[in-house]
């Protein structure tokens, strides 16, 4: 295996809208320019209705779909039209995966930035498809792009928390929580909430319209209070890093969390991949025995039933297997065939000897 070229790393740009993706591909992309210049990262867009991104995509989704046109003629609205478009591009991601093989040998990183509505990626087909198929190929990481100045209200945090949760369990891939914008607002209280609940509860406490008019915790209040010790566990299972991509703060923490997760989808994320496959062979393996143990009932019945058409069907019990030898009835290259599409009815085939005298096809 250590005689194999390494990979490069793939990271997913995922965030709430604004949360500033683009920004912080442009940040890494440069980053990772300076740090060296012969192995620049391969980048793909993947924003269909973005007017202007800060970098130079290798592969833009916008070159292969018109997202305006896509909501003209299927007559949708702004997020039909990048769903739409979204599914359009998936139908090429064959292409995709081959273009990003190729260039594996020259670069280090890939990166996805993703459409600006975080649920068309995160819970559509496409997305998960998507995610899946570069999963299997690159080891791949999400970074969560969190906008810290906008999450400072306890409320917010945790909705965003949740939200991020949904997806490390969705992908089932190594996480990383990007506080970005700490230029405008550090992210210390996040670490502090996540590092202690106890605090978290205590500034939900204080926070405006905790208590209701009778001076009691609202149900709101109370709801969260719970649900920052059922968070607890999941903070368990992740890197948080806080950077600014308007500085370039924080940039090489967050790589060196990249290189950790490199680890964890090796331990982890590869070998469930293997089990979750060998499960799929399994399942698939028995559909087709069970269908393969019915058939043979359903033809031993019939037999029984109708021991004539047995007799007529050509086959001698008599005969001794080795008088199979030279036939090749399981392959059929529907090609060589003069009538394709027209099948041979094997029950009349009729054996004279050692030749065997095929009927003409209906
Ligand atoms: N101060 C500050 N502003 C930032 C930072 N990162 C992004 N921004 C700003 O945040 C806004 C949104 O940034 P984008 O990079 O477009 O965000 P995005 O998540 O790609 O947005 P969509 O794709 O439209 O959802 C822009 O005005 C950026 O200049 C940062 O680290 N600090
Ligand atoms: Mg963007």
């Amino acid at each position: 295996m250590s005689d194999q070229p390494r990979k490069p790393s793939l990271i997913v740009a995922i965030g709430m809208a604004g949360a500033g993706k683009s920004t912080f591909v442009q940040r890494i992309n440069s980053y990772l320019h300076t740090q060296n210049h012969a192995r620049p990262p391969y980048i793909l867009n993947l924003d269909p209705a973005v007017a202007h991104v800060p970098f130079e995509p290798n592969i833009d989704i916008r070159d292969t779909v018109d997202y305006k046109q896509v909501m003209k003629q299927y007559n949708l609205g702004p997020n039909g039209g990048i769903l739409t478009a979204l599914n359009l591009f998936t139908t090429k991601l064959d292409q995709v995966l081959e273009l990003m093989e190729k260039r594996a040998e020259e670069v280090d990183y890939i990166i996805l930035d993703t459409p600006g509505q975080i649920e068309i990626f995160t819970w559509s087909a496409s997305g998960a498809i998507i995610t899946d198929a570069v999963a299997s190929s690159f080891p791949t990481v999400v970074a969560y792009i969190i906008d810290t100045p906008r999450t400072t209200a306890p409320a917010t945090f945790m909705s965003n928390m949740l939200y991020a949760c949904s997806i490390m369990y969705k992908t089932k891939l190594p996480f990383i929580l990007v506080f970005n914008k700490t230029d405008v607002e550090s992210h210390d209280f996040a670490l502090e909430w996540m590092q202690d609940f106890e605090t978290f509860q205590a500034a939900l406490a204080t926070h405006s319209g905790s208590k209701d008019d009778e001076g009691e915790p609202t149900y709101m209040n109370s709801l969260m209070n719970s649900m920052s010790l059922v968070l607890d566990e999941f903070y368990k299972h992740l890197k948080a890093v806080g950077i600014s991509s308007l500085t370039g703060d924080g940039i090489k923490e967050f790589f060196d969390a990249v290189e950790e997760s490199r680890e964890t989808y090796e331990k982890e994320y590869l070998p469930e991949l293997a089990r979750a496959r060998a499960a799929r062979e399994k399942s698939l393996q028995e559909a087709k025995e069970d269908s393969m143990t019915r058939f043979m009932k359903d033809f031993t019945l019939d037999r029984a039933r109708n021991p004539r058409a047995a007799a007529d069907d050509g086959w001698d019990s008599e005969e001794g297997v080795e008088d199979d030898d030279g036939l090749d009835v399981n392959i059929i290259d529907r090609g060589m065939s003069p009538w394709p599409g027209q099948y041979i009815d094997v029950t009349r085939m009729r054996r004279d000897g050692d030749e065997v005298n095929w009927p003409r096809p209906s």
